[in-house]
C-alpha cells in the first residue's frame, strides 16, 4: 500500500501532494513501482495538525480518486459522509484510523463491497502521544481489534472484507511500538489480514536519530520485521524499495 497524503501537514510528506496533478502523478508512480493499493487521505492525523472541514477533505480527495479509476484506491478517512462519497467515486477500500467508530460509519460502508481497515488508536490524534499508558499493549490492542471485528460483522460487514491494524504511533510510544512489532504474530492469530504502517515513523527517528527524510533504511528494516510477524499489507511511502524487501523475504520463505 503506497501512501499519498493530500494534506499540507502530514508528518512525512505534508504539502508535497496538495497540488492535485502532483498527487495523481505520485499515486501513478507508486502503482508503477508495485503498490497494489494506493492510500489517499485529505486529513492529517498528526498531533497538532489543523482540523479540516468535511468540504475541504472531499475537495482534496475526490478529484484525485476520480482520476485514478483504474487503480485500487483506499481512502483514509474517519468521516462517514466522506466514506460514502469516496465509495460512490470508486474507492476500493476505506482506511479508518477510528475503526468505524463514528456514528453512521457502518451504514456508510455496509452496502458496498469495499475492504475496510480497522485500526487501533488510543485517544485522539491531538493528544494521543501525551504519555500513553498500557498494562499490556499487545493484549489491549488485540482485544480492541477483536471487538471491532465482531462489531463490524454484527453490523453486516463480512469478515472477508476486513483488515486489522495495530496503529503504530497512534497513542503508543516507541517502547509500545516495538513491543507490538515483536509480538505481531499474536494479532495475526485473530485470523484477519494484518496491515502495518511503520514507514518513516518517529520510532525510527528515536532508534536512529534520523530526521523524517532519512528514515528509508529504518523503514525497510521495519517492513521486513512486519512481514516476519505476519503482516500482509505494508503501508509505505517508499514502494520501490519495499518491493525489493518483499521479493527477498518471499524468496527466503520459498527456499
Ligand atoms: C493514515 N495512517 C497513518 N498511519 C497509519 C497506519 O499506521 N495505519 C493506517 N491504517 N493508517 C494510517
Amino acid at each position: 500500500m503506497g501512501v499519498v497524503n493530500i494534506t499540507p501537514d502530514s508528518f512525512s510528506d505534508g504539502g508535497r501532494f496538495l497540488d492535485r496533478p502532483a498527487a495523481i502523478a505520485q499515486a501513478r508512480k507508486l502503482a508503477g513501482e508495485g503498490a497494489q493499493i494506493v492510500d489517499i487521505g485529505g486529513e492529517s492525523t498528526r498531533p497538532g495538525s489543523a482540523p479540516v472541514s468535511e468540504e475541504e477533505e472531499l475537495a482534496r480527495i475526490l478529484p484525485v480518486l476520480e482520476a485514478l479509476g483504474d487503480l485500487c484506491v483506499s481512502v483514509d478517512t474517519r468521516r462517514p459522509a466522506v466514506m460514502r462519497a469516496a465509495l460512490a467515486a470508486g474507492a476500493s477500500m476505506i482506511n479508518d484510523v477510528q475503526a468505524l467508530s463514528a456514528p453512521g460509519a457502518y451504514d456508510a460502508v455496509r452496502e458496498s463491497a469495499c475492504a475496510v481497515c480497522l485500526m487501533h488508536m488510543k485517544g485522539e490524534p491531538a493528544t494521543m502521544q501525551q504519555d500513553p499508558h498500557y498494562d499490556d499493549v499487545v493484549a489491549e490492542v488485540k482485544e480492541f481489534l477483536r471487538g471491532r471485528v465482531a462489531a463490524a460483522e454484527a453490523a453486516g460487514i463480512a469478515r472477508e472484507r476486513l483488515v486489522i491494524d495495530p496503529g503504530f504511533g497512534f497513542g503508543k510510544n516507541a517502547g509500545h511500538n516495538l513491543t507490538v512489532l515483536k509480538r505481531l504474530p499474536e494479532l495475526a492469530e485473530l485470523g484477519v489480514p494484518v496491515l502495518a504502517g511503520l514507514s518513516r515513523k518517529s520510532t525510527i527517528g528515536r532508534l536512529t536519530g534520523r530526521p523524517v527524510d532519512e528514515r528509508l533504511a529504518g523503514s525497510l528494516a521495519m517492513a521486513l520485521l512486519a512481514l516476519q510477524g505476519g503482516a500482509t499489507i505494508l503501508r509505505v511511502h517508499d514502494v520501490k524499495e519495499t518491493r525489493d524487501v518483499i521479493a527477498v523475504w518471499e524468496a527466503v520463505r520459498a527456499a
